[in-house]
């Protein structure tokens, strides 16, 4: 939606001739003094949440940054060249109106639409008195059937959502004080926590029932994870159409027990009467999950050992990757990832300026065969870069300097090997690389890794 907004003096119109055939409004005149005026143009993706979010800033434009009391809407097609149909247009304006009158104690005229009309109109002339706004609606937290949902009722008719989540995630946030500041503090969407409120209540309570007794939620401490992995690795989940959720409180339950698909099945007999699939994604690692009636998997748990994870996707990953380092760290072995997983295969460190062009090359040849390459350029010491290619757990870093340059070679440093370094031909280091990229387990098909 494209708005022009002008604070006037006065404006006033009168309709001439019809522009449409039958149009939706009767003809009118009218004469308003000082008021907000608002020419907008309904585009082809609006729908009535844009309608929604228009009202609040066209109120918010007349109350906190002109002082005014009157809005006159006025419907407007030369704004945009992809203009929504007469039909919806009306209907999204006329929604705009109906939403700014609920929510505003001032005047509202909205100005018949499809007509032509003769139009006077005096602008004050002051630094805001002429402005304009594209609204886009918010996008969708919740994908299903291929297609983005935009609001919970979408979600739930695809079978993504049962009904009692959001019925409890409404009673939560008009009930629960502590639900609606966190709700606020990180501008949080219904959708974004019914995961972390409903869920985990309503699992915990029946997990403790399953297992007669109390149950404790942990939280992650994100201190000790690489933020950016993880976004990574997530957010094509994300576009791939599976709920992976991004909540900032993370947390997540695990449960010692035998039968993981059991309980699993108990726990999620609202959403799927089928059974509850389960993959090994890697040595004694598995994760499960249920399909949706569109046909999607939607991951719900990861296991290793009696160990089980429940928690979105996101969680699954960084739990699984959490309880791995942890393990790793005991034994004295650095974490990782495994190189199918890790969004940044090698960091390429050249030492010098004169060296970039060399570590271009080796980059591009590398991308060609696959591998994802971050090239650190000199603006930092060798130290610094080798320090922030360790905290992004790329597996595999490698310096670039006259040596490598005259012999076409590339001195290696693998993540898992700590203090050593092999120097290798380019062909070889990519032969290595992509021969375990080979591997792609379930969950990188489902993470499209
Ligand atoms: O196109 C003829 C008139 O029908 C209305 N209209 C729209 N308004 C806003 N957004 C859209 N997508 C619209 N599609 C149709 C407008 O009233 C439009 N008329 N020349 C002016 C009237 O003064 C005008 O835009």
């Amino acid at each position: 939606m494209k708005i022009l907004l002008f604070h006037a003096d006065y404006l006033y119109y009168k309709t001439l001739k019809k522009a449409l055939k039958k149009p939706p409004d009767p003809p009118g005149e009218a004469k308003f003094d000082s008021c907000v005026v608002a020419f907008v143009s309904v585009e082809a993706d609006d729908s009535k949440d844009t309608a929604k979010l228009a009202a609040e800033s066209i109120i918010e434009y007349a109350r906190d940054m002109v002082k005014e009391e009157s809005i006159v809407i006025y419907p407007y097609a030369h704004l945009s060249s992809n203009l929504a149909k007469p039909p919806k247009a009306h209907g999204i304006l006329t929604h705009l109106e109906k939403e700014i009158s609920s929510k505003w104690n001032g005047k509202i005229h909205r100005v018949p639409f499809g007509w032509y009309k003769k139009l006077e109109i005096s602008v004050k002339g002051h630094p805001l008195s002429e402005l304009s706004r594209t609204i886009k609606a918010k996008q969708p937290l919740i994908h299903c059937n291929n297609k983005p949902a935009y609001t919970l009722r979408d979600a739930i008719e695809e079978g993504c959502i049962p009904e009692w989540i959001v019925n409890d995630v409404n009673n939560m946030i008009r009930e629960s004080k502590l639900a609606s500041e966190k709700i606020q503090a990180f501008n949080m969407d219904k959708c974004r926590i019914w995961e972390h409120y409903i869920m985990q209540e309503r699992f915990l309570r029946k997990i403790e029932k399953i297992k007669g007794k109390k149950i404790t939620v942990k939280e992650v401490d994100d201190a000790t994870f690489p933020e950016t992995i993880l976004s990574a690795i997530t957010s094509e989940a994300i576009d791939e159409g599976y709920y992976a959720g991004s909540c900032p409180l993370d947390s997540y339950i695990v449960v010692s027990c035998e039968n993981h698909q059991n309980l699993l099945e108990a726990l999620y007999d609202e959403f799927t009467q089928d059974k509850i699939e389960k993959y090994e994604i890697s040595q004694g690692l598995y994760i499960y999950g249920y399909r949706t009636r569109a046909g999607k998997l939607v991951p719900i748990g990861g296991s290793r050992g009696n160990l089980l994870v429940l928690g979105s996707l996101r969680n699954l990953v960084k739990i699984m990757i959490l309880e791995e380092s942890m393990k790793a760290e005991k034994e004295g072995i650095t974490p990782m990832l495994p190189i199918w997983l890790a969004p940044i295969t090698i960091a390429l460190i050249p030492v010098k300026e004169k060296h970039i062009e060399y570590a271009e090359l080796v980059s591009a040849d590398l991308a060609r065969h696959g591998v994802n390459v971050m090239l650190l350029s000199p603006e930092q010491s060798i130290g610094t870069r080798i320090r922030q290619a360790a905290k992004t757990w790329t597996p595999y870093t490698a310096v670039l300097g006259d040596r490598e340059q005259q012999t076409g070679s590339i001195t290696v440093r693998r993540r898992w090997e700590t203090g050593k370094q092999e120097v290798l031909t380019v062909s070889a280091l990519i032969e290595e690389i992509t021969g375990t990229l080979a591997y792609h387990g379930v969950l990188a098909r489902i993470l499209r890794y």
